[in-house]
């Protein structure tokens, strides 16, 4: 059965915003510490990149609070206005845990696990979208931009053209965008189409993305080819990708810090100044290969390519979604597997891998990024995968060795990595005995040349793309 999720015009009175952001969350969170709970800068690249620009237009950011229900957050952010969207607690459990979740998030990620398709998540999908599209359209001044982010909020572009038609919106997507095969299992895969062709511009982090939308759109719906994209209900609709980067500068600039640098020097005689440290940094997420490159670690330990004492792995696995079934398998499975490798193969003082289940404060990442000669980056899918540009950013010396899964977004631009298909665990395990033995010349001239690809596309030159994009919409309206 198809669902009618179209919005009609209703008498919206306009806001005052030039550009609002739309995004699941906020770019604060409430944290708590010793002396209570205080409302912080979410971390993240987006958050730096889109503030400026921003408050340059007095800009609105539109999102959730992270708390369920109504809450009293800031009014105001570093200078942008905060609108933020209530959601109750059994919409989180249909819309944010279930259907971003457990139907679009693995749907999206070649179906490494089974998504469910529940009618009721679709339905509050639908709800909570809307809420998110009416507290847009109440924030937009006249003819304003809206940049709407990621796969919570693929209705909004349509459902907010319908409430404000005046508005330029553009959308972006952070994970990847399916093949044919794999989306049309979707029940509600035409409403999902339709919504994401409200934008005048459809952004995603590569090429391949772009166009499996693109096909399908012509597939699904009456959409035509058009220069740059498509035509559609007598509108371009643009589609490209966009790369997203990390602040390179930022980073660059805690690299060197002296004390960022002293802490790396500190973490690598914690761990017994090992020849070789091995370094894994992702969300406990079953996308990200964690437990592929577990196993290849054991089994190079296993044929003495790497010894306990000379070679030592860290994983650090950032707690993620965790009242998600299939996020607790993956924990439970990664951890049984790091003890079954350490109980083989450390010695006393000597664990061959340090497994740390928690988040790390950001000078501490950089610190370990510093401390790594080998950065195992191996996700069976990712969108695009931030822990690689800021590996290479981080090493101003050009030392290091990164390897790569072929099937993240970031290969398409990092070719000087060890690139690996994630599932090949004899393919892994020769990347990282190729990363260990490459020789020092080779290894400081691709390290120079991924730096140089992170710092000439860094997060600022890609927001910067995007909104000249979407600006420069085709203005001509179809007869
Ligand atoms: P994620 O799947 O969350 O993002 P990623 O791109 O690697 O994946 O970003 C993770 C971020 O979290 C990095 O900036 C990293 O520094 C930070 N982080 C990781 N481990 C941490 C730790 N232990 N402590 C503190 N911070 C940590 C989604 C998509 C990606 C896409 C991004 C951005 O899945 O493919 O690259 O959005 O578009």
């Amino acid at each position: 059965m198809e669902h009618e999720v179209r919005a009609e015009p209703v008498n919206t009175v306009a806001g005052s915003a030039g550009l609002v952001v739309v995004s699941n969350r906020l770019p604060v969170r409430l944290e708590e510490d010793g002396t209570g709970s205080r409302w912080r800068t979410s971390p993240g690249g987006l958050v730096a990149a889109l503030t400026p620009v921003l408050r340059g237009r007095d800009g609105v950011w539109v999102g959730w609070s992270g708390q369920p229900g109504h809450v009293r957050h800031p009014a105001t952010h570093e200078g942008i206005a905060l609108h933020a969207v209530p959601i109750s607690d059994e919409e989180l459990d249909d819309f944010y845990v279930g259907f971003s979740n457990g139907t679009l998030w693995p749907l999206y990620h070649d179906a490494i696990r089974s998504p469910s398709f529940e009618r009721r998540w679709w339905q509050a999908y639908v709800t909570v979208n809307h809420r998110y599209a009416e507290a847009a359209a109440a924030a937009a001044g006249h003819g304003a931009t809206v940049w709407v982010h990621d796969y919570h909020l693929q209705l909004v572009p349509m459902m907010l053209r319908g409430l404000r038609p005046d508005v330029r919106i553009g959308f972006f997507l952070h994970i990847p965008f399916p093949p044919q095969e794999l989306f049309v299992q979707l029940p509600w895969r035409r409403e999902i189409i339709e919504g994401l062709l409200g934008a005048d511009l459809v952004g995603f982090q590569v090429p391949g993305a772009a166009s499996n939308f693109s096909r399908l759109a012509r597939r699904l719906t009456d959409a035509g080819s058009a220069e740059d994209g498509l035509h559609h209900d007598g509108r371009i609709v643009r589609v490209g990708a966009f790369p997203i980067s990390i602040d390179a500068a930022e980073l660059e600039a805690r690299a060197t810090d002296p004390a960022v640098l002293a802490r790396a020097q500190g973490l690598r005689h914690d761990l017994g100044d090992p020849q070789v440290m091995l370094l894994g940094v992702d969300r406990l997420d079953y996308t990200k290969g964690i437990e592929q490159r577990v196993r290849a670690v054991g089994e190079l330990f296993e044929e003495e390519t790497l010894r306990t004492g000379e070679h030592v792995m860290v994983q650090i696995a950032v707690p993620s979604r965790e009242d998600d079934a299939h996020y607790q398998a993956e924990r439970d499975d990664l951890e049984r597997l790091v003890g079954e490798v350490n109980g083989r193969f450390s010695t006393v003082g000597h664990p061959a891998i340090h497994y740390l289940h928690r988040s790390v404060p950001f000078d501490e990442l950089v610190a370990l990024y510093l401390a790594a000669d080998v950065m195992l980056v191996t996700p069976l899918r990712d969108g695009m995968n931030l822990v690689a540009k800021e590996y290479v950013t981080a090493r101003t010396d050009a030392t290091g060795a990164l390897v790569l899964s072929e099937f993240a977004g970031a290969a398409r631009e990092l070719r000087q990595a060890i690139l690996v298909n994630p599932h090949d665990l004899d393919g892994i395990k020769g990347a990282i005995r190729l990363a260990i033995e490459l020789e020092p010349g080779d290894a400081r001239s691709r390290m120079r040349r991924l730096r140089r690809v992170v710092r000439n596309a860094d997060v600022y030159a890609w927001a910067q793309s995007f909104l000249t994009a979407l600006q420069q919409r085709a203005e001509i309206v179809l007869p």
